[in-house]
């Protein structure tokens, strides 16, 4: 945030004057606490059939599910510094977590046991660890971590969340920190999975039964899904940016098959560019809104029905579309005013008459159609600004490709190989 020298030196002058009076206040209420040792750091209590275990533990806290009558679970709690502590002994259908600003480590292993109600588990502000242990077991009530300001690592393995009568949700809130982790390793979400800023995500196996949303950090995301999101034809991948600027780059990778959409959205500025890899089919559109600086999209896969690449906001765009990719109706390509590198190997369009291809740019822009493009349609390229490059080896092409050079001051360089297939190529402006 700016400020004037002034400023800034008032500020801190102001935080020390404010420390002093601070730690001056709290000086006896912390003595006499520490003289209180009878006080057990975790306590537990039973409401409305919810647990709720508080406080600041003095070691490590572990949690087990244990069977018992439905909606009920049997969860035991301790807190490896603090042989006192106890849960007390009544009906228990859903579990609350709600630690402070330490740094704290939580084991929670359901055990194979199916769980009725919720879990929540909130460690608060502090470089934390939770870890997630299954068995095979079920949370059929939702699951919610969150932890605050610190770098939070959480990881969920071979557990599934809600049920097929009624989905629930995993969500999972790191807040602060650029390098906030979560890994899930099989786990079934019968519902969606929301994260927010959590920056590092890896999946592998399980699935999700409905979305996969994810809200960025200010950091920058990487995030890289190994697991089937959607049921039918329902289902999306959504990244959010953090809505202001990223430090560093975000990154997502479909390595999974979606049922619907795959949409991301780069933030209002970036320090770096985002990647986007679809390695996976997509069962309709992909939409991609790239950032300010260059961006780079590969899409390995089939895509159901659209591709939207909106890569207007500036930066050398790399857009790489391979051979091995359908995209089943048009493809849409937008850059900005610096361009980018257009590297269109697979098919695209449903047929004669359809538009197949429109890409529309406004800086210096390669296209490159090789031996296996196929562009079942029309296909139109507008070049408005820039030295622009465009290399044809064999493609195919039911349509008329249309080929628009525009604006006074462009140099626009035409490459056909091996000799021109004039017969449905149109060339309009100045070509050479
Ligand atoms: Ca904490
Ligand atoms: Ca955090």
């Amino acid at each position: 945030m700016a400020g004037t020298p002034f400023r800034i030196a008032f500020l801190i002058l102001f935080a020390v004057e404010l420390y002093v009076m601070k730690s001056t206040r709290t000086f006896r209420p912390l003595l006499s606490q520490l003289e209180d040792r009878s006080v057990p750091a975790l306590t537990a209590t039973i409401s409305n059939n919810v647990l709720c275990v508080t406080g600041t533990p003095v070691g490590s806290v572990t949690i087990t599910a244990a069977a018992a009558a439905s909606p009920y679970t049997a969860w035991t709690v301790t807190d490896s510094g603090d042989g006192s502590f106890t849960v007390p002994a009544g009906n228990k259908r859903d579990l609350k977590v709600v630690l402070g600003s330490g740094t704290d480590t939580v084991v929670y292993n359901q055990a194979g046991v199916t769980s009725p109600g919720s879990v929540t588990i909130s460690t608060g502000n502090g470089g934390d660890t939770i870890t997630v242990n299954g068995g095979g077991g079920a949370i059929q009530g939702g699951l919610c971590i969150l932890g605050g300001n610190g770098t939070d690592t959480v990881t969920i393995g071979n557990l599934t969340v809600g049920k097929n009568t009624n989905p629930k949700n995993l969500c999972v809130n790191l807040g602060g920190s650029i390098d906030d982790t979560l890994t899930l390793n099989n786990v079934t979400v019968i519902g969606s999975l929301y994260t927010y800023y959590v920056n590092d995500i890896t999946t592998s196996g399980g699935s999700i039964s409905r979305s996969a949303v994810f809200y960025g950090g200010a950091g920058g995301n990487e995030i890289s899904l190994s697991t089937p999101v959607g049921t039918g034809s329902v289902g999306d991948v959504i990244f959010l940016s953090y809505p202001s600027v990223t430090q560093t780059k975000n990154t997502l990778q479909v390595n999974s098959p979606v049922a619907r959409d795959v949409r991301f959205t780069s933030a209002v500025a970036n320090e770096f560019g985002d990647e986007v890899t679809i390695n996976a089919a997509v069962g309709r559109d992909v939409a991609i809104s790239g950032g300010n600086k260059a961006d780079i999209v590969n899409i390995n896969a089939n895509v159901g029905r659209n591709l939207y690449l909106y890569m207007t906001k500036g930066g050398d765009d790399q857009i790489t579309v391979a051979a091995a990719a359908t995209i089943t109706r048009t493809t849409f390509i937008y850059l900005g005013t610096d361009g980018g590198d257009v590297t269109f190997l697979g098919d695209t369009g449903s047929g004669v008459g359809t538009q197949a291809f429109y890409l529309s740019t406004y800086g210096s822009t390669n296209l490159t159609f090789a031996a296996s493009t196929t562009i079942n349609g029309r296909g139109t390229a507008r070049f408005y600004g820039g030295s622009n490059n465009v290399f044809i080896s064999g493609s195919t092409r039911n349509d008329v490709l249309t080929l628009f050079a525009g604006g006074a001051t462009v140099v626009n360089n035409i490459d056909v190989v091996p000799g021109p297939p004039v017969a449905n190529l149109v060339l309009i402006g100045t070509w050479v």
